[in-house]
């Protein structure tokens, strides 16, 4: 019976077909509305297969040329470079942080999909909660190449004021909220982002990112919820890269993915392929509709695999083979994008390998500047909390201070090569 119940909502769902999951939640929520049943069975874990969405298969050809997005050509090409410039980013910055320029960074290498083509599916207006690997997103918003250096040398010209390690970038003008280090931080906050805008009646929404590693925490099950039961227009995205650190998805949680869950509470879901440009844009686009003309949340599960390590302080050989790598790396969202970019003949291979070249340079030349811009006067370390710093603060600034001009050698001005 409940079979047929979730197989007939999703048939008969006026959205793409069989991909958009919508239940009939409503009034379930009261023991009146339950159906009575005689038959003494169990739900089982697998009723409901919740399909994965895939417009590109792995070659880069469209599997139904019926459901193919409305995707011009300018914004194909922007899509293309925005993930061009954060791989080429991505690999820059893990060089520096071998050359001992930078303490720490975080690649998404194999993600560029799922995060790019689902900003390119928001307006400028709705607001970005990010974890920390959606570079990609914020490389779409514009984010300017010094604004990446300057946040990740820590200096002077940070907005953070190097108080955040490299990676955690933020912009208001962007509508890009600042990143947290604490996993899931940004959930709730999504939730309640989303129903400031509701309230406001503004004509925007939130998307939140996290990856299914953060779905663990209980910010997840909690901003979820609250944006259920509170109707925000919030998109939340999971990036299902398959693994937290050494952690697989499969010792995280025995459910149907993360998908799963958002029905559980009560919230339209899709699973989409993460490595299909199309397939992103398309339900990022859908869900941003529905989460503004319904005022409601909806869940997008994107399975995707992260092909870099989990960050410059990780070694994956320790918990997965080559071979799995390999299998994904010939997934890589790229080279499908481009392979569909050529069968419409708007693929520029000259161009892009052009823009390839200038974007190298741009980002050799903004981390040479960034890396001799000073760092921050150290008594920012007390202020911006306090009014007066309390005597215990002022104290062992003073004893710090001390401490830095005995050994300014070890203290040097820049936090990358001097000048
Ligand atoms: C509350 C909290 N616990 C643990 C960590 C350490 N930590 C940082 S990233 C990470 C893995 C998160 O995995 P996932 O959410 O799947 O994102 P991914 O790195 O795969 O993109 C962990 C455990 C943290 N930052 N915050
Ligand atoms: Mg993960």
């Amino acid at each position: 019976m409940l079979r047929e119940a979730v197989l007939t909502t999703i048939c008969a769902t006026k959205f793409i077909n069989v991909l958009t999951l919508e239940l009939a939640m409503q009034d379930r929520n009261h023991l009146s509305n339950v159906k009575i049943t005689h038959e003494t069975k169990i739900i089982t874990n697998g009723l409901l297969d919740i399909p994965m969405l895939q417009l590109l298969d792995e070659t880069g050809k469209v599997t139904d040329k019926s459901q193919v997005p409305d995707l011009k050509k300018p914004l194909a090409e922007k899509i293309l470079k925005s993930m061009h410039y954060t791989r080429l980013l991505d690999d820059r910055m893990i060089g520096a942080q071998r050359q001992g320029r930078i303490s720490f960074y975080l690649a998404s290498r194999g993600e560029e999909a799922a995060t790019v083509a689902s900003a390119a599916a928001l307006s400028d207006n709705d607001m970005i909660m990010s974890q920390y690997r959606e570079q990609g997103a914020l490389v779409f918003r514009g984010y300017q190449t010094k604004q990446f250096m300057n946040q990740m040398f820590s200096n002077q010209e940070d907005p953070n004021k190097g108080r955040q390690m490299p990676i955690h970038y933020g912009d208001k003008a962007l509508n890009f909220m600042t990143i947290s280090s604490p996993l899931g931080t940004q959930i709730p906050q999504a939730a309640g982002y989303a129903y400031g805008q509701k309230m406001a009646k503004q004509p925007a929404i939130t998307i939140c990112y996290f990856g299914e590693g953060a779905a663990s925490e209980g910010d997840f099950h909690a901003g979820l919820n609250m944006a259920a039961v509170l109707n925000c227009p919030c998109i939340f995205f999971c990036r299902n890269n398959g693994y937290a650190i050494s952690t697989p998805a499969a010792e995280q949680f025995a459910g149907d993915g993360i998908a799963s869950r958002g029905i559980g509470y009560g919230i339209k879901t899709i699973r989409i392929d993460g490595n299909d440009v199309l397939a992103v844009y398309q339900a990022t686009k859908l869900a941003r509709e529905i989460a503004l003309k319904e005022t409601c949340p909806v869940l997008i599960e994107a399975m995707t695999y992260r092909l870099s390590a989990h960050s410059t302080s990780d070694d994956p050989t320790g918990y997965r083979s080559k071979e799995e790598e390999e299998q994904w790396a010939k997934k890589d969202p790229i080279v499908r994008f481009e392979a569909w970019l050529t069968s419409k003949k708007w693929f520029d291979e000259k161009a892009i390998e052009a823009f390839k070249d200038e974007t190298r340079t741009e980002i050799l030349n903004a981390l040479k500047v960034a890396e001799k811009v000073h760092v921050n006067p150290i008594e920012d370390i007390v202020e911006d909390v306090y009014d007066t710093p309390p005597w215990h603060l002022q104290k062992q600034l003073k004893e710090l201070k001390a401490h830095v001009e005995k050994y300014p050698e070890h203290y040097p001005k820049t936090s990358g090569r001097d000048a």
